[in-house]
């Protein structure tokens, strides 16, 4: 892993903080390197800025470095920063690798601008390259989700196991998680996705006001 180069591109994030921001913090390691740099701002220049969390271990994070939280029941984010799985060229995203891609849309949809935060790694030419696309969906819907993914062309279908104990992941909302492979990913796959009833949310973003912040290889 390009540690140095993500730490870059964290430390970019953390110069963009204003007093007074309400954050959009994404989830994932790469999102963790730029916490750690916006606490110590806080730290340093008594910043009063929010954040709004996109997962648990996100909220206990921010928690621990002293970052306060807030919802979206009382707050808009002014700006997010989150990390991604796969960037193509149109700046389309595959995310989910950390299952929290339920929260990470809904945010990402309610924020001004957003600044998604990769190394080279995660450039493609094509989504699907090295990510299957996360799949969040209603337990007792599997079956049938299963069968209408085939349709859309899903060659390999996978029920996220969890670790640490039996049977599958359980998201933070109650739900399933499958990760599908596709061999073409068009424009119209988010939507024809999220058409089928019992899905939840996709990784997949296409089309999104995303601003790509790529660390160099150094
Ligand atoms: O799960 C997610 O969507 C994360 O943002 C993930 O895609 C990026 O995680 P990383 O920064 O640990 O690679």
């Amino acid at each position: 892993i390009n540690i140095g180069g993500k730490q870059k591109v964290a430390a970019q994030i953390a110069e963009k903080v204003k007093d007074g921001d309400v954050l959009g913090i994404g989830s994932g390691s790469t999102v963790y390197l730029a916490l750690l740099a916006i606490a110590d701002r806080i730290k340093n220049e008594k910043l009063n800025i929010k954040g709004i969390p996109t997962s648990l271990e996100i909220s206990m994070f921010c928690s621990k470095l002293g970052i306060p939280l807030t919802t979206l029941f009382e707050n808009k984010p002014d700006w997010l920063f989150d990390g991604a799985d796969e960037v193509d060229p149109n700046k389309s995203l595959i995310k989910g690798r950390g299952g929290a891609m339920f929260k990470e849309k809904l945010l990402i949809s309610c924020s001004p601008v957003n600044y998604i935060i990769v190394d080279e790694s995660k450039i493609v030419d094509k989504l699907g390259t090295n990510f299957p696309v996360p799949i969040e969906i209603f337990p007792q819907s599997l079956l049938y989700v299963e069968q209408e993914l085939k349709q859309l062309g899903a060659t390999n279908i996978l029920l996220r196991p969890a670790k640490g104990k039996d049977g599958p992941i359980i998201s933070e909302n109650n739900n399933l998680i499958l990760d599908c492979k596709f061999n073409d990913i068009d424009s119209n796959m988010e939507k024809n996705i999220k058409g089928i009833t019992g899905v939840i949310e996709s990784g997949l973003f296409i089309g999104y006001n995303v601003n790509i912040l790529e660390a160099e290889n150094k």
